[in-house]
């Protein structure tokens, strides 16, 4: 039997008690098989004394009488039903369209991607400490939370996160990978302090080229030692404002999936650089080489190359295109012939803001301006809004493409195929009948 040094509990608030009534301190541990116990409790959403007996490939009457697997891990980890699981172990799941139309996507909403399995809640989160060091470092520091609350200012700020592989299902031939649709997305509001003011205060010497991160997840193996993803970014992105050490969103402290008790925060990456569990981060002199910075991860081919070669060169997907959602109505939805239907939707950037959005509802034969919404700061997204009366009854798809200021707009086909299946912008479409 495999064992492992951490605990794995499926919880959801750090601040609940755990399933035997009391919170599970950090010394409290449980003994997994090959972590497969997680996936099993999560879905089952109570813990299983006598889990470790369980023969592999045993289903749980449970979990055979219920409602598929995944639907229940949602409910463990606090999400709504409605949210698409693609995966259970790592949990990975995305958000429909329609349940993206709120100006702060609450937490309940809010799509999950994990590469491993999620630690147990620490019962005293002030034990928690950062470490921050590396070849760029003057002095190696560590800080706790608190420490962190009471010697920078705190900030809050709403910063859109979205996975890399965002998009990754359109991509032809199909790119391995969660099959994200258009939901690996969110626009959270974020609460902690500026990475750039602490790392100020540690020091950092002129070598520094890349920040490197270590979270404090467990490999699906179950093997402590293999890292789950240690990805970064480069320097000056860490040190701008909108970088963050989070440990709130939406004015509560991190949910345990998402990171409790501390995040990385940073606006126009790839999710994957917003480490979740923070225990550590190295100033590096070199590009940060973690797990997942390498071969086909978070990387795309440096020249183009036609859809399924392969390229002798791949660069680090460092910003994310320019992209938009179509928020309401919901596809597939019914109007009555001749009245206004409003549409609304979220659209974003890595660049400065968002210049415009455009809006078809004749497969793009023409295109009508939305209008736009302020973004609440850099990173944040631009609501825009058009009301439309469809000529006739019938089928129809609405179109929605953003331009940022950078003059780039969002293609109707997925752009720049990639093996890892990385950046796909292109066009949200939904369908309704004008009835
Ligand atoms: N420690 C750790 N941090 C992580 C991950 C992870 O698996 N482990 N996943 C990353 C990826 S790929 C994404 S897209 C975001 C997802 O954040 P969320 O689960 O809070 O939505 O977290 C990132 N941070
Ligand atoms: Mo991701």
């Amino acid at each position: 039997m495999h064992t492992n040094e951490k605990i794995i509990a499926p919880l959801a608030k750090p601040s609940e008690p755990t399933e035997s009534g009391t919170p599970a301190l950090p010394g409290r541990r449980r003994f997994i098989r090959k972590g497969t116990l997680l996936a099993v409790s999560a879905a089952i959403g109570a813990h299983l004394p006598f889990g470790r007996f369980l023969p592999d490939g045993i289903i749980p009457v449970a979990l055979a009488e219920g409602d598929a697997p995944g639907k229940d891990s949602l409910e463990v980890f606090g999400k709504r039903p409605d949210l698409i699981v693609l995966g259970d172990r790592p949990f990975v799941a995305e958000t429909p369209a329609h349940l993206l139309d709120d100006d702060v996507t609450p937490v309940d909403k809010l799509f999950v991607r994990n590469n491993g399995l999620v630690p147990a809640p620490m019962a005293d989160a002030d034990a928690w400490v950062l470490r921050i060091d590396g070849e760029a470092v003057r002095a190696p520091r560590e800080f706790t939370l608190k420490e962190l609350e009471s010697r920078f200012k705190a900030v809050t700020l709403q910063i859109g996160l979205e996975c890399g592989g965002n998009g990754r299902s359109g991509f032809q031939p199909p790119a391995k990978g969660s099959q994200w649709t258009y939901g690996g997305v969110g626009f959270p509001e974020w609460t902690g302090v500026r990475l750039a003011d602490v790392l100020r205060e540690v020091g950092v010497t002129d070598k520094a080229v890349y920040i490197g991160y270590e979270g404090d997840d467990l490999h699906l193996s179950g093997d402590s030692k293999r890292p789950v993803i240690s990805r970064g970014c480069p320097i000056a992105k860490a040190m701008e404002d909108e970088t963050l050490l989070a440990w709130a969103m939406n004015g509560e402290p991190l949910r345990q999936v998402h990171g409790f008790p501390l995040r990385l925060v940073a606006g126009g990456v790839p999710g994957s650089v917003t480490g979740k569990w923070l225990k550590r981060i190295a100033v590096r002199d070199k590009v940060h080489d973690g797990t997942k910075m390498g071969g086909h991860d978070y990387r795309v081919a440096c020249n183009p190359i036609a859809p399924g070669e392969q390229s002798d060169d791949y660069c680090i997907l460092e910003k994310m295109p320019v992209k938009s959602l179509i928020t309401f109505p919901q596809s597939g939805s019914q109007h009555p012939q001749g009245t206004e239907i409003e549409v609304r939707g979220q659209a974003w950037t890595a660049e400065r803001g968002v210049r415009s959005v455009e809006v078809s509802y004749d497969f793009g034969q023409s295109w009508l301006p939305a209008k736009l919404g302020r973004a609440r700061n850099r990173f944040a997204p631009t609501r825009f809004r058009i009301a439309l009366k469809l000529p006739k009854k019938g089928y129809y798809e609405i179109w929605a493409r953003a331009t940022d200021d950078s003059g780039i707009t969002q293609p109707i086909v997925a752009p720049g195929w990639n093996t890892g299946g990385y950046g796909n912008n292109q066009i949200h479409r939904i369908a309704l009948r004008s009835i």
